[in-house]
């Protein structure tokens, strides 16, 4: 499946059914009075957000969308059927935009939440609503109102709980399996997940996270370079981030270096990033020795600066049951703030 968290795409509400000009035509009543019903309305373009769709990928082909128009009224005084609406289908953190006007349509972020993009076109009046005392058989009836057509910006920016973030090969795809059920592309090189994954952590009965894996990220990230910050949007609405360093990094000397450069490159992009509640996650600990950067000293620099860490090996699992614990924990006191 491919990833698309960007798309244009044009939509065109249904034209209102014309009115209807007609008149009464009964036996023995020669000229009977106006009777031409109303046009239809035509069909609106309407969006909904759902769970079941992450990405916005169907509309890299099906960019052309149409409701439907109204139908003409008719004599006797009936009215046209309104013309079906469209509803098409977003993941949840869609945010649409009039690509002509800039202005912000929608920001979708509950599960089947609708909200209504472009009005059908009216439909017109029959010549029955047109009779006066000095016209009482009027010959006319209104048009109904065209459509309207709109270019769509669709984005998509994750409604994730938590974001994973690192440097490449740092091994945040590995505790996204570690952690949820996904099953996300993992290998000893850089630059492995070219598209972010998401994923469910089930913490009880009651309460489930959606964390997001990004691409890793690299010096320069905020100017374009390495696949990272096409993607930083994706944890810019997390409450929570998940920061790996791994252990056998080489050179060792620069792991705080490098920390402190990816942080840079997340402030450049919006200084809001580093301001989230983080955790900073080391990572490969079954494969820790002599050679490596001193654990304890590494924890001290990390504490200094106040930052919270916690040893881990996603993939050994060693780490693992306490991470959760603490995520738990610091969501249940996240909620008591927010309730
Ligand atoms: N020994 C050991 N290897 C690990 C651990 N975590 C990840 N790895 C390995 O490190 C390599 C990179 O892991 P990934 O999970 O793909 O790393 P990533 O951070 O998602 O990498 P990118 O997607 O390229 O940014 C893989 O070979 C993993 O098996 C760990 O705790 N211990
Ligand atoms: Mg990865």
């Amino acid at each position: 499946m491919g990833f698309l968290d960007e798309v244009v795409i044009w939509a065109r509400s249904g034209d209102g059914g014309r009115g209807c000009v007609s008149f009464r035509r009964e036996k023995f009543i020669p000229r009977g009075g106006p009777d031409g019903g109303d046009g239809g309305n035509g069909g609106s373009i309407i969006v909904r957000a759902t769970d079941r769709l992450f990405t916005l990928t169907k509309y890299a082909s099906s960019k052309y969308f149409k409701a439907r128009n109204g139908e003409p009224g008719r004599s006797k005084n009936q009215s046209g059927k309104n013309g079906t609406d469209l509803l098409f289908e977003v993941p949840l953190g869609t945010i649409i935009e009039d690509l002509d006007t800039g202005e912000l349509l929608a920001d979708l972020i509950h599960d089947n939440q609708e909200a209504l993009l472009i009005y059908g076109g009216k439909g017109g009046k029959g010549n029955q609503h047109f009779a006066t005392s000095t016209n009482r058989a009027p010959r006319f009836a209104q048009p109904g109102l065209p459509g309207r057509e709109k270019r769509l910006k669709l984005s998509l920016k994750f409604l994730a709980d938590i974001g994973l973030i690192g440097l490449p090969n740092a091994g945040k795809s590995t505790l996204l399996a570690r952690l949820s059920t996904a099953r996300p592309k993992i290998a000893s090189y850089p630059f492995t997940t070219i598209f972010p994954n998401l994923g469910v952590l089930i913490c009880d009965d009651e309460m489930s996270l959606v964390i997001a894996d990004i691409p890793g990220l690299i010096e320069g990230a905020s100017q374009g370079r390495g696949l990272g910050h096409r993607f930083l949007k994706h944890i810019e609405r997390t409450e929570l981030l998940l920061h790996l360093l791994d252990i056998t990094y080489q050179p060792d000397e620069d792991i705080l270096g490098d920390f402190h450069m990816l942080r840079r490159e997340m402030a450049a992009y919006n200084p809001a990033l580093v301001e989230k509640p983080q955790m900073v996650l080391i990572n490969k600990m079954d494969l820790y020795g002599t050679e490596h950067r001193d654990l304890a000293s590494l924890r001290k620099a990390l504490k200094e600066i106040g930052l919270e860490c916690l040893p881990i090996s996603a993939l050994t699992g060693d780490g693992i049951e306490e991470l959760k614990r603490i995520i738990l924990e610091k969501w249940k006191k996240f909620r008591e703030k927010t309730c």
